[in-house]
């Protein structure tokens, strides 16, 4: 399976717990493989084996988050 990156960006992360919350709730997902996420610009960077963009965004919205934009490559 190809390995792909998500790149989102997040709306409505104030603090380390809220980074340290969504890092944990994004790798948890079946096929995650590395996690990345930054307070200060909202990016969240997903490394991942077949895993769809729509579970992935939905993590983030479950987590209380919005999600201004989702791209894969
Ligand atoms: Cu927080």
């Amino acid at each position: 399976m190809t390995t792909q990156k998500t790149v989102l960006s997040i709306d409505g992360m104030t603090c380390g717990h809220c980074v340290k919350g969504l890092e944990q709730a994004l790798a948890a997902l079946p096929g995650v493989k590395k996690v990345t996420v930054e307070l200060a610009t909202g990016a969240a960077t997903v490394v991942h084996e077949g895993t769809q963009e729509a579970t992935i965004t939905q993590a983030v919205v479950d987590e209380g988050y919005d999600v201004r934009s989702v791209l894969t490559r």
